[in-house]
């Protein structure tokens, strides 16, 4: 007998529907894309092909783990939330509240429990030491976003199946399957493209496998794509290419004038030689984009990860503003989600409502910078952090110069992580949590739906029940936040849910304008079905435009299709002028650190990262389907570079950070004066037993952590500049 399950791949953002069939035993014995899934239409990767085996993999954690000295025993639940009580308490009332940090990692963005216990958490926390995989990612957009739209979360998306031309730089989604743009099978779309007569390029110090599909592929010099970006809005005002009228869906656009005053220091001449794309490329990319009868540029990772991210990201926008492709069909526009939006505020964008303690780096988003986590570990003082509960990550291997935290997490009193495995990160862990398999959970993308090229959405129920001894994560990270609370160890999870819930109700019917101001919280709490997540995602269902519940969405397990994406940057536009703004303040002033660094010649050699097809970040390396082959830790350096250097199979790379030794994979994909590492590797002290078998080098040991992206305190983690030298043992 076997059984068949339908559910939405949590592995990356394309968000997949997948159709699993499962034996007698309850073990996967096969993974197919859904084909009656309307928006990824049977499309997989080779992840979610081996959800299974990542699923069923006998190295996770299956429980709580308490660490003495160097040994760690397994103890039951109630004991575990004991022992971190204990920890936290003593913290908490010895030194204060700011003594505790929280890290959020990358897969909190995927999980329901992630999303519905990431902000009570750190409200009811207490700290301003509130640290993410978002400023190793996609903070400088949401800064761009916040500054010139008014909501951080106002992510315009390129409108892929429509799109007559589409610029892309510093993404590669032919491998990463699509980020801040959730587009299931990506390859499809972009051959789709092409074939309605569309135009692809590329912009990347890599011929990626994106840049092969392309129509055309630019290497760019790494962490210079404001000035290309800036050579285009130069040219567009120059050659009156400009198509924005005083409007864009009904909003007033302002800054304009300013932005083309700016963009006159930025001539296609003088920016080419920095950023190594040539002057007449530059123009006529500016002239294709005004052109085309519609455009859109997207950048990524390479682009955000940089020492300019948020004046990259700027930029694009501004590009598609200028063009008349904003918030348009084919052009970039915004998705509406199912479940009611929450994350926006309405309230006019700003940054900087408190200051890290050591370096004085201003808040954003609620969050600082995870480069100077460290640094609030290691400095004493009042305020120093000696407590951290960390949530699905890995910032030893994940943040800039994640080295230096090895050392300091051993340091402090306490550390508890939620995680299912023991790795680079837990180790140092006095309590690990271990949340159960993927296919124990219901699944909703909440955030990821803001992203999507199409209105859509899914839930999938729990595939395979809990065993008695194990706990659903959000009922770890509810009692997390009832410890946090000063509830107690032993207060039920449920009483945190119906106060997340009823907070969540307690908002909406106190909201001016809202359809249900005035009405009994309690009154809208008994129309709501499920408990934990399920009851949030019902709460948000019922309030979002759609008309859905969580019975009705329950009932459609393929998902549902929510229609092409519609104009609406008036309902989302929060800046304080009320206005589109083109030039804002905080940005204009960053030009200056652009100004500087044309005087600055570019760095010999550089650094820049890398993704692999079947990996995803630093947790997938332990199912042996998707290690080996090409997925594999080295050193792409061009051949003309590895005879300029004299160097061998093998090479010892230095950055101001610190020293690796890497093996070379010499491929004239990589532009000359550019060498690729990619990250999530460094297996160190795990027990993922075939992770640790291969376990590479990690990239982070040279990237920095001193300097940021101003605006946003983004990492910089691409144009790292480095010295390479011969191994004297070779
Ligand atoms: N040099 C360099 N560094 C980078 C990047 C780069 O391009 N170059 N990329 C950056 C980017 S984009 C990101 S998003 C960050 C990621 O940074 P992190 O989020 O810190 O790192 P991950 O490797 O994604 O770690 C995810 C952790 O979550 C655990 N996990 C998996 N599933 C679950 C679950 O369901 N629940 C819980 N509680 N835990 C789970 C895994 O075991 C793993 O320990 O790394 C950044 N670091
Ligand atoms: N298979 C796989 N898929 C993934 C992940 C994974 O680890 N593996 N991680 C997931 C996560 S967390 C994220 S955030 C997304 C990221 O998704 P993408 O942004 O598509 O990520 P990358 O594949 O790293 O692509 C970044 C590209 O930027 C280029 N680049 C580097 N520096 C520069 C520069 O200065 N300028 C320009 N123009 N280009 C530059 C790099 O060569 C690289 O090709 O992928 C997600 N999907
Ligand atoms: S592209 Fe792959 S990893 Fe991403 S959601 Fe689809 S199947 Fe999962
Ligand atoms: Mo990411």
């Amino acid at each position: 007998m076997t059984t068949t399950a339908y559910r939405t791949c949590p592995l990356c953002e394309a968000a997949c529907g997948l159709t699993l069939t499962l034996n007698d035993h309850n073990r996967v014995t096969s993974v197919r894309g859904d084909n009656q899934d309307p928006f990824s239409q049977g499309f997989l990767c080779p992840k979610g092909a081996s959800l299974g085996q990542l699923d069923e993999d006998p190295d996770r954690l299956t429980t709580p783990l308490v660490r003495k000295g160097d040994q760690w025993r397994e103890v039951g639940w109630d004991e575990a939330f004991r022992v971190v009580e204990a920890g936290i308490r003593e913290v908490i009332d010895t030194h204060g509240r700011q003594a505790l940090a929280l890290y959020f990692g990358n897969p909190t963005y995927h999980t329901m429990a992630g999303f519905m216990y990431r902000q009570a958490l750190t409200e009811i926390s207490g700290t301003r030491n509130i640290y993410s995989a978002a400023t190793a990612d996609q903070m400088p957009k949401h800064v761009s976003c916040g500054l010139m739209f008014g909501d951080p979360f106002a992510v315009a998306v390129p409108d892929l199946d429509r799109t007559d031309y589409l610029l892309v730089l510093g993404a590669n989604p032919m491998v990463s399957n699509g980020s801040l743009c959730v587009a299931p099978d990506f390859p499809r779309r972009l051959k789709d493209l092409r074939k309605r007569g569309g135009k692809l390029v590329v912009i990347d110090p890599r011929r990626t496998r994106t840049a092969e599909v392309a129509d055309e592929h630019n290497f760019i010099q790494p962490g210079t794509d404001p000035f290309l970006l800036f050579g285009i809005v130069n040219t567009l005002f120059t050659e009156h290419l400009v198509k924005a009228g005083d409007t864009v869906s009904g909003v007033e656009v302002a800054g304009i004038e300013e932005l083309r005053r700016m963009a006159e220091e930025f001539p296609s001449e003088l920016v080419a030689p920095i950023c190594k794309v040539p002057a007449e490329t530059i123009r006529r990319l500016a002239r294709e984009l005004s052109s085309a009868p519609t455009a859109a540029v997207y950048a990524r990772i390479g682009t955000c990860t940089a020492e300019f991210g948020t004046l990259a990201q700027w930029l694009v926008d501004a590009i598609n503003v200028l063009t008349g492709n904003f918030d348009k069909a084919g052009g970039v526009m915004f998705a509406k989600t199912a479940a009611l939006e929450i994350f926006r505020t309405g309230q006019p964008f700003s940054t900087g409502k408190f200051r890290s303690r050591v370096r004085g780096l201003p808040e954003v988003n609620g969050e600082l910078p995870v480069a100077t986590l460290a640094d609030e570990i290691e400095t004493p003082g009042e305020g120093q952090v000696r407590a951290l509960l960390a949530i699905a990550g890995n910032p030893v291997l994940s943040a800039p110069n994640g080295p230096r935290l090895d050392p300091a997490l051993a340091n402090l009193d306490m550390m508890v992580c939620v995680d299912p495995y023991l790795n680079e990160t837990t180790k140092h862990a006095d309590v690990i949590l271990p949340p159960p398999r993927m296919l124990q959970s219901a699944h909703w993308d909440f955030l990821v739906q803001i992203i999507m090229v199409r209105n859509y959405a899914r839930y999938s129920e729990p595939v395979l029940p809990l065993r008695p001894d194990q706990y659903h994560e959000h009922d770890i990270l509810a009692r997390l936040f009832l410890i946090l609370a000063g509830m107690g160890a032993d207060t039920g999870a449920d009483t945190a849910h119906e106060m997340v819930v009823g907070q969540l109700l307690e908002g909406l019917t106190s909201a001016p304008g809202s359809p249900v101001a005035g009405t009994d919280p309690a009154e809208l709490r008994a129309g709501l079905e499920g408990t934990g997540p399920d009851l949030f995602l019902d709460a948000l269902l019922k309030f979002g435009g759609y008309g859905l519940t969580l019975d009705s969405v329950r009932k459609q397990p393929h998902g549902i299709d929510l229609g092409p994406l519609q104009p609406r940057f008036h309902e989302l536009v929060c800046t304080a002028s009320g206005k589109l703004e083109l030039a804002p303040a905080a940005l204009v002033d960053d030009v200056e650190r652009l100004r500087a660094r044309m005087k600055r010649p570019s760095p010999e050699l550089v650094l820049i990262g890398r993704r692999h097809l079947r990996s995803n970040n630093s947790w997938l390396h332990n199912v042996p389907a998707l290690v080996g082959g090409s997925n594999r830790c080295t050193l792409q350096i061009n051949p003309a570079d590895v005879a300029r250097y004299g160097l061998g199979a093998h090479a010892l790379i230095r950055s101001a950070t610190g020293e690796l030794e890497v093996t070379l994979e010499p491929v004239d994909s990589i532009m000359p004066g550019v060498v690729s590492l990619p990250h999530g590797w460094g297996h160190d002290g795990t027990t993922q037993s075939v992770a640790a078998k291969e376990p590479g080098v990690n990239v982070n040991t040279l990237t920095g952590d001193t300097a940021v992206d101003t605006p946003s305190g983004n990492a910089i983690l691409n144009g790292v500049p480095v010295t390479i030298s011969p191994l004297l043992t070779e």
